[in-house]
């Protein structure tokens, strides 16, 4: 078996793997005042959020067509691999996942499975480094999948948005419409369940939202039960990262944070100075 990894741009990708020569990302467009942009080919973070408070009309995504995600795929065909494992943002907040089971049998010879990881940023780039490291040390296809699926079903993640009007407009937040009226005076921290976003608490403030997320990831890091990945992931908002960090290595002194940022696709989304707290297992 010759074996890649694919995954898409939302990935936030740890930096030791992102020239590995079996990692290919697709990019995931985002639609800015007509124009579109290709993630982290076309536009960076720190660029995208800066042109976010300019544009004019409201900021879209939309999935990678499948004539963009075939010419990958035949091009890794070319290339010599046989087997792909394409790994990408949940099926709860894009069909682009589910999607692809219609042309992955289209590439003769070549092998393409889908796979759903429920989630997305930082879990997501942890699923495709635990994938290659496991290629790397020799493991085979079934191996690679069931260490897959012990990380899904062992990642959390919750967040904060300054602004819930991206996310509902986006339609992205599950009951969004009717929650939005008697959330105004309040700051809920938002969680995944079965793959989609959904309201996990309202909070009366910022630094309570905080505090509870603080919580909520240490009982989580007890539950899971073995080493875990802990992350902080902000929307232009480091220096808020960077004290959350502290603040929970100090409260959990085994662990080490890491702090990565959302891209334009998840911006778009979440809107600037969204701050989420993420873990899973090693
Ligand atoms: C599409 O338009 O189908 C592609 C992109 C959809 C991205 C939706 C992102 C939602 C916000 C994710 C929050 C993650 C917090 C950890």
């Amino acid at each position: 078996m010759k074996l890649a990894i694919v995954t898409d741009s939302t990935a936030f990708l740890p930096e030791r793997i992102r020239d590995h020569q079996d990692l290919f990302v697709i990019p995931i467009p985002v639609i800015l005042d007509g124009k579109v942009y290709n993630e982290d080919v076309d536009i960076k973070a720190d660029d995208y959020y800066k042109l976010m408070k300019k544009s004019k009309e409201f900021p879209k995504t939309s999935q990678p067509t499948f004539g963009e995600t075939l010419d990958l795929y035949k091009s890794l065909k070319e290339k010599g691999y046989d087997t792909i494992i394409s790994i990408h943002l949940s099926s709860g907040i894009s069909g682009y996942v589910t999607n692809l089971n219609s042309i992955k049998d289209s590439v003769e010879g070549l092998t393409v499975i889908p796979y759903d990881t429920q989630i997305t940023s930082m879990p997501m780039g942890h699923m495709a480094e635990a994938a290659l490291d496991m290629l790397d040390a020799g493991k085979n296809l079934d191996e690679i999948l069931s260490y897959l699926d012990i990380i899904r079903s062992s990642t959390y993640a919750y967040f904060i948005v300054d602004d819930l009007n991206n996310l509902v407009r986006g339609g992205r937040l599950t009951n969004g419409a009717a929650l939005i009226g008697g959330l105004l005076k309040i700051k809920p921290v938002l969680t995944f369940e079965d793959g989609k976003i959904v309201l996990f608490e309202k909070i009366r403030s910022t630094k309570k939202a905080l505090r509870r997320c603080e919580e909520v990831i240490g009982k989580r890091k007890e539950e899971i039960g073995r080493p875990v990945k802990l992350y902080i992931i902000h929307g232009n908002n480091l220096e808020l990262a960077k004290k959350e960090k502290t603040r929970l290595e100090k409260n959990y002194s085994d662990i080490t944070v890491e702090i990565g940022h959302f891209g334009p696709v998840i911006g778009t989304h979440l809107g600037e100075k969204a701050l989420g707290f993420a873990i899973c297992a090693e």
